[in-house]
């Protein structure tokens, strides 16, 4: 199989508004990111993934888009893109927009027309549906809380939207709509961007007859994810998508898959499937939910090793010399890595972030680093609600303690402290100054209170640090094509405190170990024949022991 140049590269995702602020408003922008392009460019990363920076009121951070040809105007202007773009290319850097299609704003032109009538030339650009017996069409639940239908007495229809009201569903069965979405994927690949992140992408083909989903006993409504993912149309959408667009561009394109399994993951990145080059899926990140299914992701218990491991493993064996594989621990969606998968105290902090990199690092696949991850960024610990900012914590919060007294408030608290998507939308640590160098201003969000310890600057000259482990470990991928294209063997799939595999290619053979737990243990996997550790977060290697959150990587030649 020839190597593509997306299956070499490492991914480092910024999230905009809390990257760097460049003109003192508190709220991260274009020109913020072009000056860190260096910073980014040292840690090794080929390509950048930069979530929604196109106008939109802003309910969801952007992921609600009302004009997808222009920059929300706090990011900066059109120029300043194109000079992002420029220097980022300049410096070697390939750059990924976000492309945010199941739906839009509600204040995007194509809506604001959809609903005035049935008749008008947009009446069909978005999901209306007549009620029924007086209600909602169907029992589906926003992912956001509430119903997933929002009445317009203009049309006297309801109209759906999986996210929130601001979020209507695009028509994806209207051939216009798929036009509309090719044309402004060209007008941005035509720029020179080279790629996409594409936002639930698998959602954007709805059931026939959108019929009622599964409802949880005492559930307000129907968890829609599991019969609208992965829809009847969806390959027929991404194949046209393909002959439309992308296959004119030398591209790279990951797919937002929630819900997705091994095998669907195949229909879409299959080697000649002429779809996607690799999805996000969720399964890891959807471990120890809530047993109350009503609560859903709302939990607060660590995630087991063993199921972890069985995720991971099951995922690396499914999609090999089948499909590709994106590596992630972590997003602008998600926890903290560090402190969900590993041990975000002080006294193993450092040494627990190496090995998590490590352990997915090595893995077959495209990593995806979360800025702040190469520093270690840890969780806020939230303890009051007036801290949360993202409309799905404080939704959930108020539908689940306020509206369905399900669970009480200190018990909601802790779930939204151990899984809240806030924990990674605090502003970006470059120093020990004032906001972390982020902003000059008043930042639009407040900072996690522990950057005078975890900045960026503290990190760049010392040689342990875990920018420079990241950085190593980022050089390693790009030397080794075992590493990039080998075969992967699971070990010990019941061990629940170590986890260790084994990757093949071409006679070579690499060995990793990484000990989860704060206890030092032995495991033998023949490391002593190894012809070299190639790395390792301890500075020396005591052959079989493993002491806490330990983890080594051998080359058997
Ligand atoms: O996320 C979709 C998604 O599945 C997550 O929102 C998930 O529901 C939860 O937040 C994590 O378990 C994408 C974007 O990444 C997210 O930021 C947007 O809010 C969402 O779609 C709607 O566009
Ligand atoms: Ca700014």
């Amino acid at each position: 199989m020839t190597k593509k140049w997306w299956q070499n590269a490492v991914v480092y995702q910024v999230y905009p508004r809390s990257y760097q602020d460049s003109n003192g408003d508190g709220i991260g922008d274009l020109a913020g990111l072009t000056q860190r392009l260096p910073y980014i460019k040292r840690l090794g990363a080929d390509v950048i993934w930069l979530n929604p920076i196109y106008k939109s009121p802003d309910k969801d951070n952007g992921y609600d888009i009302s004009d997808y040809q222009s920059i929300q105007s706090a990011y900066g202007t059109m120029a300043d893109f194109d000079h992002l773009l420029d220097s980022a290319h300049q410096q070697g850097l390939k750059l990924l927009m976000d492309l945010v299609v199941n739906h839009t704003s509600d204040q995007h032109d194509w809506f604001q027309q959809s609903r005035q009538s049935k008749d008008n030339p947009y009446a069909d650009y978005y999901i209306w549906r007549d009620p029924v017996d007086g209600h909602e069409p169907n029992n589906w639940g926003s992912y956001f809380s509430g119903s997933a239908w929002t009445f317009e007495p203009k049309r006297n229809q309801y109209y759906l939207h999986l996210f929130a009201p601001g979020q209507p569903d695009l028509n994806w069965e209207n051939p216009q709509v798929r036009q509309e979405v090719w044309n402004l994927m060209r007008f941005w690949l035509d720029k020179g961007v080279d790629g996409f992140r594409m936002d639930v992408i698998n959602l954007i083909s709805k059931p026939a007859g959108l019929p009622d989903a599964p409802q949880a006993p005492g559930a307000a409504y129907g968890d829609s994810q599991p019969i609208v993912s992965d829809g009847p149309k969806l390959n027929d959408y991404l194949r046209e998508m393909n002959d439309e667009v992308l296959s004119h561009y030398d591209v790279m394109t990951v797919g937002e898959m929630p819900g997705s399994t091994p095998k669907d993951a195949i229909t879409y990145t299959g080697l000649n499937a002429n779809e996607l080059n690799m999805v996000f899926q969720f399964e890891h990140v959807g471990l120890s939910p809530n047993p109350d299914a009503r609560l859903g992701k709302w939990n607060a218990v660590p995630v087991k090793l063993t199921e972890l491991k069985d995720s991971l493993s099951r995922w690396q064996t499914a999609l090999d010399g089948k499909g590709w594989n994106s590596l992630y621990w972590n997003n602008h969606d998600q926890p903290r890595a560090v402190s969900r998968f590993g041990n975000d105290t002080p006294e193993f902090r450092e040494r627990s972030a190496k090995m998590l990199a490590t352990t997915l690092h090595m893995m077959q696949g495209t990593p995806y680093v979360y800025e702040g991850e190469e520093l270690g960024m840890t969780n806020v610990h939230y303890t009051q609600l007036d801290q949360y900012e993202d409309l799905e914590s404080l939704n959930a919060y108020h539908e689940l303690v306020d509206d369905q007294h399900i669970v009480d408030q200190p018990t909601m608290l802790k779930y939204l402290s151990h899984i809240s998507r806030d924990n990674a939308r605090t502003p970006m640590h470059w120093d020990d100054s004032t906001n972390a160098g982020f902003t000059t201003g008043q930042p639009w969000f407040a900072l996690n209170p522990n950057y005078p310890t975890i900045n960026a600057a503290d990190q760049l000259d010392q040689d342990d640090s875990v920018f420079n482990y990241y950085r190593r470990l980022i050089a390693l991928r790009h030397s080794s094509d075992l590493i990039v294209l080998g075969s992967y063997e699971e070990l010990g799939p019941e061990d629940d405190q170590v986890f260790a595999y084994k990757r093949h290619y071409q006679g070579q053979t690499l060995l990793v170990m990484s000990n989860f737990t704060d206890q030092t243990v032995t495991r033998d996997y023949g490391q002593a024949e190894a012809s070299e550790r190639l790395i390792g977060n301890y500075a020396d290697d005591q052959g079989t022991t493993l002491r806490p959150y330990e983890t080594k990587v051998y080359m058997f030649k």
